[in-house]
């Protein structure tokens, strides 16, 4: 060895040209010499007791930062655990860089029944990626490495699967100096921007919507709005981009059908940043028959399902700034009927959704506007996702389109080490808690001052609801429950069970500033809801 390097150091070092500082994993006999790296150069490693742990934890880092989340996994079913994991970070557009082992070069795709094989483990993977690649010299590294940035940091950013052979990992090599790339991202055609904001200088009734792209134009995105006189609408993932406080938002409500008449009644919308998928609006189709504005970063999103009369295949932020220095005159936002619409989306809710609301509140009061709060596939986080009060971006966080239980409580956990100055929060319902609780150990390990809040109906309460409007007699839907304060405790966490909706208030803000995590009770059947 004439460096007395290895292959795994040399994916070590690309990470940290690349800015890696942390990564989440839990280490195994295939990846033992990427373990070595990870050391001698003293990358921080966040241990997890499964890696789909990993997965939502790198998910969560990536939400709260912007920066890829990065994980370290063992062939075979460490990264097969972590596949629901990077499938949610697909579905959310989330950066991920996943590193894995797997089988030696000399023996991929001859199922001889090696330690931990998969015959194509890169197929396995593949379809829950931007992509998936097998790095089987270091040649073949700065490439690799050069195209999952250009995708996390100029495209629709999606999770990346590198899968290194175990002979490339621990074979001896020269290191070469590292060669990073970094891209720009597409910018629109000055052609196209004018036909954009002739459209938007035409319109009586415009609205913008925002979507999840446009978590970094929060500025951007307001400047446009108040010049052009726009009602402003975003989806789950852009909450907080416009603040709700905002007199021309209407909020996070494309669910409700107040919010889908104004946007049928516009007669342009600018849609930035977003997908426009069914778990945005839960409508099969949005009626949209006014002009379409979309501006998208990636090509096919740009134009799929709705198609606009001016794509802007561009930057959410710079475009929005470009058009806004186009618009010829201010125009004044119609807030009556903004206020209309806001009364119609939260008026009468029903006595579940009214328990929900207090409970949101009690917990809102307790953080302030830029504390993070991730939610799991709970009714609770439904009703949240329109009617939880944002006023920044990237402070309300839910699975939104893979839906995948358990994501809350190891998201929040990513996050947290990723901005450990922003107050970091977890909602979670009964069921799905228990799908990550092992992760409950890092949390204490860590000693992250999170306050888990589980919403507990002894129940997959959303499927009884669903089995029932259906006419099915609930079926399957009751699960024993364990002690959820006990088995907080067994792991070290403190635990309570508040007595009232101040008492809940008081019992997040304490966690905020606790040693460790806390679990946070509050049974639907309360007396006090
Ligand atoms: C991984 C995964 N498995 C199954 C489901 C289907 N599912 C969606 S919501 C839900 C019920 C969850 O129960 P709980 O967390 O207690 O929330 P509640 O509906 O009671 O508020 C189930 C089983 C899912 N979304 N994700
Ligand atoms: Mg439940």
């Amino acid at each position: 060895m004439k460096s007395g390097k290895t292959g795994g150091h040399a994916v070590v070092a690309y990470l940290q040209a690349y800015g890696v500082d942390t990564v989440f994993g839990i280490p195994g006999v295939h990846t033992l010499d990427l373990y070595r790296g990870l050391a001698e150069f003293g990358i921080r490693h966040i241990g997890v007791r499964h890696e789909q742990g990993a997965g939502f934890m790198a998910d969560g880092y990536a939400r709260a930062s912007g920066k890829p989340g990065v994980c370290c996994l063992i062939t075979g079913p460490g990264l097969m655990n972590a596949a629901t994991a990077i499938g949610q970070a697909y579905s959310d557009s989330m950066p991920m860089l996943v590193l894995a082992s797997v089988n030696a070069t000399d023996q991929l795709g001859k199922g001889r029944g090696r330690l931990h094989e998969i015959t194509d483990q890169n197929a396995a993977i593949a379809p829950l990626t931007g992509f998936a690649r097998t790095i089987r010299q270091a040649e073949e590294l700065p490439q690799a490495m050069a195209d999952a940035y250009t995708l996390f940091e100029t495209g629709r950013p999606r999770p990346v699967v590198l899968e290194f052979p175990l002979d490339f990992l621990s074979a001896p090599i020269e290191m070469a100096p590292l060669k990073t790339q970094h891209s720009v991202r597409p910018v629109a055609s000055a052609a196209d921007l004018d036909r954009a904001a002739s459209l938007i200088d035409g319109a009586e009734r415009p609205i913008l919507l925002l979507g999840g792209g446009t978590v970094d134009c929060a500025t951007e995105a307001r400047t446009f709005a108040e010049k052009t006189g726009c009602l402003v609408v975003t989806t789950t993932a852009g909450k907080g981009v416009i603040p709700d406080s905002h007199p021309a938002s209407v909020g996070a409500t494309l669910v409700k059908p107040a919010t889908q008449t104004l946007l049928a009644e516009a007669d342009v919308v600018i849609a930035v940043g977003t997908e426009l998928s069914e778990t945005d609006s839960w409508v099969d189709r949005l009626e949209l028959p006014g002009k379409l504005i979309r501006i998208d970063l990636d090509r096919h999103t740009l134009t799929r399902d709705y198609p606009p009369s001016v794509g802007l295949l561009a930057d959410a932020g710079p475009t929005l700034s470009a058009l806004t220095e186009r618009i010829k005159q201010m125009r004044d936002p119609d807030l009556e009927r903004a206020a209309q619409v806001r009364a119609h989306n939260h008026g009468n809710p029903d006595p579940l959704g009214r328990k929900h609301m207090a409970v949101l509140d009690a917990i809102r009061t307790a953080l302030p506007d830029e504390a993070m709060l991730f939610t799991d596939m709970t009714q609770i986080a439904y009703t949240g996702n329109h009617y939880f009060r944002c006023e920044v971006p990237r402070s309300w966080f839910h699975p939104n389109g893979f839906g995948t239980l358990g994501y809350a409580m190891p998201a929040a956990i990513g996050a947290k080490i990723a901005c450990p100055m922003r107050r970091t929060a977890a909602l979670a319902g009964d069921g799905g808690f228990l799908f990550t609780v092992q992760d409950l150990g890092t949390a204490v390990e860590q000693r992250l001052p999170i306050p888990i809040i589980v919403w507990n109906n002894d129940a997959l309460g959303q499927i009884a609801g669903d089995m029932v409007a259906r006419g099915i007699p609930e079926f399957g839907v009751r699960p024993r429950n364990p002690d959820f304060l006990a088995l907080a405790r067994a792991f070290g966490a403190d635990a309570v069970r508040p007595q009232s909706l101040a008492g809940l208030s008081e019992a997040v803000q304490r966690a905020l500033s606790a040693e460790g995590p806390t679990l946070i009770e509050v049974r639907e059947d309360s007396s006090y809801l």
